[in-house]
């Protein structure tokens, strides 16, 4: 078997493996309700570290951070990012000295940061210090960065060109978005994590979280190889609509949309995805625009609220995997 044969269908066992891609908070939700719906040994997320950057000396991961936290249930339900109950002495300590307050580091989360920029320093892979974190943190399911090696969203504005955080956080995604690049992307490779999940006989499905495709998810998908090594599965690939009736939920997808020229629409989400995925899930308030996707749709409620929101759609999610792999090794048996 070579990466660009897929693997037969039939001899994948019902059941089987997911692995999530995803980036912090819309992502996260689902990615809990997938570690709910599944085993842990039957569920990888694999996390966008475009957002990554180095803040006062920091090595800062916010999605996998989100990620962690979310899985942990520790994340701070009001934000979505950071940790709950938390306490901003250094905050405070910061901003007395006339340090930079723009990005609030918590008490607990800036350990976080502290250990991974500790750790790194010291020639250990991001890999491999996510993992132990998230076994501290008690998460069965792995929680995988995309690739060891370092990759950054830069966004095009009309103010110039941004860093991430600068145009999510400091400028609060005003600025009008003319491109968008993954700096490293094409000289970085999937972790190895990633490519065994990836390679792994017991795969049985795909999942793309209603992370925004734009900002978080792509910067996966540009990773050099990673597109390859998902076609190459041959497994279902299914993407979660991050639009609800024409709105993200939260973050500024629409705003993007409008700026890049798009329409607002589920046609354009699954435009966006032409090519790499097999299934659509969109919400009951857009059912009309089933019609206009040329994949298989799920329709079923997106909007995740409460955690039995996040389940429910998970196991959704995962049965129309295993419906399209069905289908799939129907399709092959008779060709
Ligand atoms: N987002 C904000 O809007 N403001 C913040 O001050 C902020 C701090 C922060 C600290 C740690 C962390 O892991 C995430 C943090 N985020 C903050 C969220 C983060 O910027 C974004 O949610 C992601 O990068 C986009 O997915």
């Amino acid at each position: 078997m070579t990466a660009s044969q897929p693997r037969s269908q039939a001899s994948r066992p019902a059941g089987g493996a997911i692995l999530a891609l995803s980036g912090g908070i819309g992502g996260a939700k689902l990615a809990l309700g997938l570690s709910h719906a599944l085993p842990p040994e039957r569920l990888t997320v694999v996390v966008n570290t475009g957002d990554d950057f180095e803040h006062l000396g920091l090595a800062v991961s916010p999605d996998l951070d989100t990620v962690l936290y979310t899985l942990a249930g520790l994340a701070n339900p009001e934000t979505g990012w950071g940790r709950r109950d938390e306490t901003w002495s250094f905050m405070a300590a910061l901003e007395s000295l006339g340090g930079p307050t723009w990005f609030k580091l918590g008490d607990g989360d800036l350990a976080m940061h502290v250990e991974r920029t500790r750790r790194l320093a010291a020639g250990e892979r991001l890999t491999v210090i996510a993992d132990d974190i998230r076994a501290r943190l008690g998460i069965g399911a792995r929680v995988l960065p995309m690739t060891d090696a370092r990759v950054r969203t830069l966004v095009e504005t009309d103010e110039g060109v941004l860093a991430f955080q600068e145009y999510f956080v400091a400028r609060q995604s005003a600025p009008r978005v003319s491109a968008i690049r993954f700096e490293g992307a094409e000289e970085a490779a999937p972790a190895p994590e990633v490519a065994a999940a990836l390679a792994a006989p017991e795969l049985a499905g795909i999942v793309v979280c209603p992370s925004n495709p734009w900002l978080s998810v792509d910067p996966i998908l540009a990773v050099a190889g990673m597109r390859a090594a998902l076609r190459a599965t041959g497994v279902p690939i299914v993407v979660v609509s991050p639009l609800v009736g024409g709105a993200a939920v939260k973050g500024p997808t629409g705003k993007i949309m409008d700026e890049l020229g798009l329409a607002r629409d589920q046609r354009a989400i699954a435009a966006h995805y032409a090519g790499l995925v097999d299934g659509f899930v969109l919400d009951h308030r857009d059912a009309a625009a089933e019609a206009t996707i040329d994949s298989p749709v799920l329709v079923t409620n997106t909007l995740m609220r409460s955690l039995d929101d996040r389940i429910r759609l998970a196991a959704d999610v995962v049965a129309f995997c295993h419906d399209l792999g069905r289908r799939q090794s129907r399709k092959k048996a008779q060709s």
